[in-house]
């Protein structure tokens, strides 16, 4: 069973309940984060908000503030033993969900899951375009009031998993932006979301534009200088909108590993499948047809060259 009535029936109430984000947070996993603990709340269910790491998204630390998100870092948190996890846009036992203490009791996502989750709840819509639009769901099958902050927030998540309705859109993504728009303050989400970029990062695009390299349609793009997952994803999306180009990898240092942000526009080449194949026994990733991820610890990494032949031949192109 699933659906908000379900996971309400299987929260224990004299327990505490932590909603957690996925690592280095996204707007699509605080917006889904937030809107589930405001959901839970009109059901006299208190939570918890957290994530793991940081907030690396200019735009996203002032969504927060603008829209006074209590969400914070789970360092800050002191989590009981016995508590109750429900995770958010994303998979535990994924490199991007730290382990709290306590049970995970429920899973929402729309990524596919690496396997099927082993606790109590879980709601996995691969279907949809964010997690957002699962959120968008619940409170339109609960009947409940979409407040103004979260519709704003909702919208900002959808927006941004979405490439702003370009990638991996279900109908319901429509719906769920067709209703939110009437209710969010979208000028000023719109506005976080089209200016997360700064002068600072040009020089990541720079060192971008000088160091990839293009094999058919495929570009790989090493970048030494480190820069936050944001502006990594923002420079996949950018060479992915060169014409010739229908698959990019985005790869950057980050102190003990290094990360990738991948993007396909080709549904034979999904990202989660080619990722997982390219990084076989040296990292780890996943992700959704159109955008993903990953990580490789320093010691297992095979250097550019090394990296690059992996994806072509994760392609089946040697
Ligand atoms: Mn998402």
């Amino acid at each position: 069973m699933k659906g908000i009535q379900a996971l309400i029936e299987t929260i224990d109430r004299s327990r505490d309940l932590v909603i957690q984000a996925h690592d280095f947070p996204d707007h699509d996993a605080v917006a889904s984060a937030y809107a589930l603990s405001a959901l839970l709340a009109l059901n006299d269910i208190p939570s918890t908000l957290c994530y793991g790491g940081e907030i690396q998204s200019n735009s996203l630390a002032e969504a927060i503030k603008l829209l006074d998100i209590p969400i914070v870092s789970m360092a800050e948190l002191e989590i009981k033993p016995d508590a109750q996890i429900v995770i958010v846009d994303g998979f535990l036992g994924n490199s991007n969900m730290a382990g709290l203490p306590g049970e995970v009791l429920g899973v929402i996502d729309h990524h596919s899951p690496p396997a099927e989750p082993n606790c109590r709840y879980w709601d996995i819509r691969e279907e949809y375009g964010a997690c957002s639009t699962i959120l968008y769901d619940y409170y339109k099958t609960s009947g409940s009031e979409i407040a103004r902050p979260v519709a704003t927030s909702l919208l900002m998540g959808l927006m941004m998993d979405t490439a702003f309705m370009t990638r991996g859109v279900h109908p319901i993504d429509l719906e769920a932006f067709a209703v939110l728009f009437g209710l969010a303050d979208w000028h000023s989400g719109a506005r976080l979301l089209k200016n997360s970029l700064s002068l600072n990062d040009l020089s990541v695009f720079r060192e971008a534009i000088n160091s990839c390299v293009v094999a058919d349609d495929f570009c790989f793009v090493p970048i030494q200088k480190e820069c936050t997952p944001e502006v990594m994803a923002l420079v996949a999306d950018f060479f992915l909108g060169l014409r010739e180009i229908h698959f990019v990898v985005v790869l950057d240092p980050d102190r003990d590993q290094f990360r990738l942000s991948v993007r396909s526009e080709d549904l034979f080449r999904p990202c989660d499948v080619i990722i997982r194949r390219a990084l076989d026994g040296i990292g780890a990733g996943g992700g959704h047809v159109h955008m993903g991820g990953g990580s490789i610890p320093l010691d297992l990494f095979p250097g550019e060259e090394g990296l690059r032949k992996r994806f072509l031949a994760a392609m089946g192109r040697e």
